[in-house]
C-alpha cells in the first residue's frame, strides 16, 4: 500500500532545493584549475559552489563582501591577512568584508568548497570574477 506523500522537486522557480548536479559548472577567470557553479542567487547573498584541481589557486584579493563557507571534499589552504590556514572537509572558514585573503590546494585530490557571500557578488552573477 502506497502513503500519499507529496514531495516536491526543483519543478520550482524560487529553486527551494538546488541539487549542485544538476548546476552548470563555469571555469573561474583569474583563478588556475578551479571552476564554479553559481548554486542560489539570493536576495541578500550569494552562494558559490567550488572545485578546486590538484595545484588550484586564487590571486589575493579583498572584497568588502563578507565570506563564510565550507569544505565538501578534500583540504584547501587559505591564506587570511597574511596567516596561512588549512581547511580540511567538514570545517568551515569565515573571512570578513575588507581582509585580503588567497586559496590554493596543495593536496592530491580535488577540493570542493561552498561559499556564502554577502551582500551578493554582482560580479559571481554574471559569471566574472572582479575582486
Ligand atoms: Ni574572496
Amino acid at each position: 500500500m502506497w502513503l500519499a506523500v507529496d514531495i516536491v522537486w526543483m519543478d520550482n522557480a524560487m529553486n527551494y532545493v538546488i541539487d549542485p548536479v544538476q548546476v552548470e559548472f563555469w571555469s573561474l577567470n583569474a583563478h588556475t584549475a578551479v571552476s564554479a557553479k553559481l548554486l542560489a542567487d539570493g536576495k541578500n547573498m550569494t552562494v558559490l559552489y567550488t572545485t578546486w584541481g590538484p595545484g588550484a589557486t586564487a590571486p589575493e584579493h579583498t572584497h568588502p563582501h563578507e565570506q563564510m563557507g565550507l569544505c565538501l571534499q578534500g583540504e584547501a589552504v587559505f591564506v587570511i591577512d597574511g596567516t596561512e590556514y588549512l581547511v580540511q572537509a567538514g570545517q568551515f572558514y569565515h573571512i570578513p568584508g575588507n581582509v585580503p585573503h588567497a586559496e590554493r590546494n596543495d593536496g592530491d585530490e580535488p577540493a570542493i568548497l561552498v561559499d556564502f557571500f554577502s551582500p551578493p557578488r554582482e560580479d559571481l552573477l554574471r559569471k566574472r570574477f572582479e575582486f
